[in-house]
């Protein structure tokens, strides 16, 4: 019945869908600039959880115990599955995974900020843990709720992983903070180094997020990115005071009347140079995946004569 409705019909009943709080699915009709706003956030975030396993898989063979380097294996394995699945959703809206990977290993694609600083000590792991992990739970919660079905339903999976993750990174700085003086430095240290980068993964402020408006009307994003902010350094605050640690953020405060928490104002012109690529391990990160892919032809290529052979023998 959809392929005999005219193109007002259509838009009218891909809004009514939207209205009603009803997901958009892969063979529904949907306008042009939605389904590319989807494949631009949706491929940006499978490259963010692709380019995110290089700063922790950089410590699995430094990681302290075998414990520790199990669950670190474990977590840095559960980013390559979320990749997957985000690739997969993305694939539904017709964009293919190796025209996905030739943007990402070109540079020409975007991935989280978050992933272009070094990891320097082992507190780094429990800092990204704790602080990016937890900032991405707090944006990727509400995207379970995305009005595209294949990207919400990847969420729930990938929310409940988070929420692993961020529980190990608090564990190691509460580990670490209870400790020597030395490891509770370390565990500082690690904090006062991703604290405000975690804070500028919820991306631009408001008034300079040029995509905002046009997402949220479209149910895509169902919060701004300030009102995200807001929400993550509420979170923070009494996990700060159980862990004993300090808050980066010396001029914070609770405005009461306002109800909004007042914070020092981000560095949003480094935010900006990350991305244009000038970050400290930018150049690094696209390199490695590169030379990952081309490494991985042999495997790619195996996989498909394997196919090819299975589908011969079935036919
Ligand atoms: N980094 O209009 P705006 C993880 C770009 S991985 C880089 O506000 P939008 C994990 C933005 O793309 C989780 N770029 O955009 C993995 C846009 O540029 P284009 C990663 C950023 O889309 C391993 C421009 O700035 N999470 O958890 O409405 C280990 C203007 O921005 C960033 C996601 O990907 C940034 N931080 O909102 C551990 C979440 N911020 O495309 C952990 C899904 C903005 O116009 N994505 N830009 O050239 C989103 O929720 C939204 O896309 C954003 C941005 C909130 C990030």
């Amino acid at each position: 019945m959809t392929a005999t409705l005219d193109d007002a019909a259509q838009q009218a009943r891909f809004d009514a869908l939207i209205d009603a709080d009803e997901r958009i699915e892969p063979r529904d009709w949907m306008p042009e600039a939605y389904r590319k706003t989807l494949i631009r956030q949706i491929s940006q975030h499978a490259h963010s959880e692709i380019i995110g396993m290089q700063p922790e898989g950089n410590w699995i063979t430094r990681a302290p115990s075998l414990k520790r380097k199990a669950i670190l294996i474990a977590k840095v394995q559960d980013e390559a599955g979320h990749g997957l699945y985000l690739y997969s959703a993305a694939q539904t809206l017709g964009i293919s995974r190796e025209e996905m990977t030739r943007q990402l290993i070109e540079g020409q694609a975007r991935y989280s900020s978050i992933f272009n600083y070094h990891t320097p000590t082992w507190a780094d792991m429990g800092a990204i843990g704790w602080l990016v992990d937890g900032a991405a739970i707090c944006n990727q919660v509400p995207l379970c709720r995305a009005s595209y079905g294949p990207y919400g339903r990847a969420m729930v999976r990938i929310c409940k992983e988070e929420s692993f993750h961020q529980r190990q990174g608090f564990e190691i700085l509460l580990t670490l903070s209870r400790g020597t003086p030395q490891q509770k430095q370390m565990a500082q240290d690690a904090v006062n180094r991703w604290y405000f980068p975690s804070l500028m993964m919820f991306g631009p402020p408001d008034d300079e997020s040029p995509n905002s408006a046009q997402s949220m009307a479209w149910k895509i994003k169902r919060f701004s990115n300030d009102e995200l902010r807001q929400r993550f350094v509420g979170m923070l605050q009494p996990q700060f005071e159980a862990l004993g640690l300090e808050c980066p953020d010396k001029e914070l405060y609770f405005d009461e009347e306002t109800g909004r928490w007042v914070m020092s104002e981000l560095d949003w012109e480094e935010f900006r140079e990350v991305l244009r690529g000038n970050g400290e391990a930018n150049a690094e990160r696209i390199r490695h995946r590169r030379q990952a892919h081309d490494e991985g032809e042999w495997v790619r290529e195996a996989a498909a004569a394997f196919a090819a052979k299975q589908q011969s023998a079935a036919a």
